[in-house]
């Protein structure tokens, strides 16, 4: 393990603190914020997280429309605060899938933009509008001073079953960013660019709770566009964070984009992560604009784990070391057997340790329970050989039933359901097929009610995208008489290929 000092403060944002402090010193007037042309500076976010953070301090949990706007942001800080749990809520979410987030974790308010038109899934909860132009009117809240306390319940799928809220603590917000300062040489100089979505652990810890951790800022995009980190990186951004579909956009749209080509060149550091990033899209990339992409490798659960470092050889195709304070280590099929090789070729489970790992999965002991050894390693499903030098290359993943699409993870079962559900389905599987760009595609396999007039796959997508998330949607559907199945009934994927 790494000796690094890890910073177990109460308060995750230093910056904000100074700018609350001296409401008119230097801090308070560095921007913080900016979507579009909307935008904040420390002491501005200071004056509208406060209030906000005071009137939320009573509730037990607040729910967060997570659009990809200022207002997201506010609501998040404000809600770190006051030391509420946040949970932030995909805006694309369906109904099945909002249903069962609101159920199960029980927000007792929902914070949202002024003007958003919030889904009769959220009816029962009482709203409060976010306002972005609030002056202070209280004094900054007390907030928590545990670091083991709540700070957000992020939403995750399984293999099978609806998404599990993963609680994360204060304690591995600070860790995993400032295991990140020190990997990145990330520092209040920096200025961010990115287009993630706001309601999962990239977007949200890492492309804003990072900025501010530091005392840095964020440009977001609103939506991820190469023409707007082209302006960005031109224009002062030094860092970049992507899914890889992000960059092998970029690296398509390369070589007709000079003006891309300069900007990616100019840039501090280019971070991929949430799937691995194909080499030939490292290569085309480095080949255009003479800048290595560099990989980290994360987890809801685990925030992050491992990653190339600044200071160190970026090497396509791994992810990196360990980062500090994170222990790491390969098991063998047992899952409780280390494997001690560095050989660039056995291929262990990876199993990972520290302070940056969330407490528990919310109302399900049993799934917690299941996700640790009993001395305490968490099982990430990630099979990985290591380079001699301790790089860490994944090769794959322990469950085919979890697919990585745009760099969402989707699991194979929550589909299913949700296509059972559709009249016009019998029998249905899910499985995961290569995509250039989304790195996986849902592909349906369906066996029709009516083999007559089966379901056209615009059809299933729009049910999927209605009940669940667009992002869940199948994007290949295949019709067949029956499901392979072997002598236990069990559905043979393996044998679900079409030529
Ligand atoms: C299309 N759309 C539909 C339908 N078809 N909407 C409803 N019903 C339909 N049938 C809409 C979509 O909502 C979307 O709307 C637009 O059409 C295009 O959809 P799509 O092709 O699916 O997506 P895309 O816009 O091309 O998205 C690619 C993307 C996205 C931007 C790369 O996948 C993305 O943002 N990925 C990031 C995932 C991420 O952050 N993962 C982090 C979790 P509209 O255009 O309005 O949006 S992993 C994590 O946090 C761990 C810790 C880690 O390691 O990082
Ligand atoms: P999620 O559960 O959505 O947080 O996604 C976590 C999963 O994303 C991990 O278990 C890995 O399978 C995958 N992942 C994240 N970063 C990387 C990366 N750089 N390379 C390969 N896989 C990654």
């Amino acid at each position: 393990m790494s000796p690094l000092s890890l910073d177990l403060s109460p308060d995750l944002f230093p910056a904000l603190t100074e700018a609350q402090a001296d409401p008119d010193g230097p801090g308070a007037h560095r921007p913080a914020l900016r979507f579009g042309d909307r935008s904040l500076t420390y002491g501005e976010l200071a004056a509208t997280a406060s209030p906000l953070a005071a009137r939320v301090a009573e509730a037990g949990r607040i729910a967060v429309w997570a659009t990809p706007t200022l207002e997201t942001a506010v609501a998040v800080v404000a809600a770190l605060l006051a030391g509420v749990p946040a949970v932030p809520l995909n805006p694309k979410s369906g109904e099945s899938e909002l249903g069962h987030i609101v159920s199960d974790s029980a927000p007792t308010l929902v914070l949202a933009a002024p003007g958003t038109q919030l889904p009769p899934a959220l009816a029962a909860l009482e709203r409060l509008d976010i306002d972005t132009s609030a002056p202070a009117t209280s004094l900054p809240s007390p907030g928590t001073s545990d670091p083991e306390s709540p700070a957000l319940i992020v939403y995750t799928s399984g293999t099978t079953g609806p998404p599990k809220g993963a609680v994360i603590p204060r304690r591995a917000i600070a860790t995993t960013l400032d295991a990140l300062a020190d990997a990145w040489q990330w520092t209040g100089d920096d200025v961010l660019v990115h287009g993630l979505p706001l309601f999962h652990v990239h977007g949200l810890i890492l492309g804003i709770l990072g900025p501010l951790r530091r005392g840095g800022s964020v440009r977001h995009l609103g939506r991820f566009e190469t023409a707007g980190v082209a302006r960005e990186l031109s224009e002062g951004a030094t860092m970049l964070f992507g899914v890889p579909t992000m960059y092998h956009r970029i690296a398509e749209t390369l070589p007709d984009d000079p003006a891309l080509a300069k900007a990616l060149a100019r840039a501090r550091l280019l971070v991929s992560g949430s799937a691995a990033l194909p080499v030939h899209d490292h290569e085309r990339i480095a080949q255009a604009t003479g800048r290595r992409v560099i990989e980290r490798y994360g987890m809801t659960e685990t925030l992050m784990n491992t990653s190339v470092r600044a200071d160190g050889e970026p090497r396509a195709g791994t992810v990196g070391v360990p980062l500090p304070g994170v222990e790491l280590r390969l098991t063998e099929e047992d899952g409780t057997t280390a494997v001690e090789a560095y050989d660039g070729e056995t291929v262990g489970e990876i199993q990972v340790r520290g302070p940056n790992l969330f407490t528990e999965y919310l109302n399900r002991p049993e799934a917690t329970a299941a996700a640790f050894t009993e001395d305490g390693w968490f099982r990430t499903g990630d099979m990985a050989v290591r380079d001699p030098d301790g790089y860490v290359r994944i090769v794959g993943r322990k469950a085919t039933d979890l697919i990585k699409s745009g760099g969402y993870k989707i699991g194979a079962g929550e589909i299913e359901n949700a296509l059972l559900e559709h009249p016009g389905v019998r029998e249905a599987a899910v499985t995961g097929e290569p995509d250039a760009d989304l790195g996986e595609r849902i592909v349906a396999w369906i066996v029709p009610a009516d083999p007559q007039s089966p379901p056209t796959v615009d059809e299933l997508a729009d049910h999927v995208a209605r009940r669940l998330a667009p992002h869940k949607r199948p994007r290949v559907v295949h019709h067949l008489d029956a499901l392979p199945r072997n002598d236990m009934g069990k559905i043979m994927k393996r044998a679900l290929t079409h030529d």
